[in-house]
């Protein structure tokens, strides 16, 4: 049976990862909305990955004999004021989830579960790549500044940078 503590840790990392699926989709309908075609489709399938990171988190809870809480989630935010907006916020809020996802391992360790430490080093290297990914797309931004040619590269290649194909729109 899965420690209470852990079992606890890993429910609120769920939230989390849907909080963060939401967040993304939000993000992708405003870029959809407002022209940014690549950002939409980067974002749509970065909130795709959340909810596998969220699914994930679930079926283990489950295999391990506990009881995945499906959470009520908090509201959006909707409105950006452009792509730097969009990709601040998704910054700080990947720094924010790896705090998290340290929290979880913090209390594996504290209540001797090994086998839940070992599954979050999944997370642990995800957030490794997810920051870095963040980053260079701010540094990026930075490059572009206010240049509207380099705003429209932007967005072509955020949709070279997504797997799936614009035509077939996102899986
Ligand atoms: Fe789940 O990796 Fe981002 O938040």
């Amino acid at each position: 049976m899965i420690n209470k503590k852990v079992e606890k840790a890993l429910n609120n990392q769920v939230k989390i990862e849907a909080e963060s699926s939401q967040a993304y989709l939000a993000m992708a309908s405003w870029a959809e909305c407002n022209g940014l075609n690549g950002t939409a489709l980067f974002l749509y399938e970065h909130s795709d990955e959340e909810r596998q990171h969220m699914l994930k988190l679930v079926k283990f809870i489950n295999e391990r004999g506990g009881t995945a809480i499906i959470p009520e989630l908090n509201k959006p935010t909707t409105a950006f004021k452009g792509i730097k907006d969009i990709f601040t916020t998704l910054l700080s809020h990947e720094v924010n989830v790896t705090k998290e996802i340290h929290e979880v391992v913090d209390v594996c360790l504290k209540e001797k579960d090994y086998t839940t430490h070992n599954f979050m080093q999944w997370y642990v290297s995800e957030q490794i790549e997810e920051e870095a990914l963040a980053r260079s797309i701010m540094d990026k931004i930075g490059l572009i500044g206010n240049d509207k040619g380099g705003l429209y590269l932007f967005d072509r290649d955020l949709e070279k940078l997504s797997t799936v194909a614009p035509a077939n729109g996102p899986a």
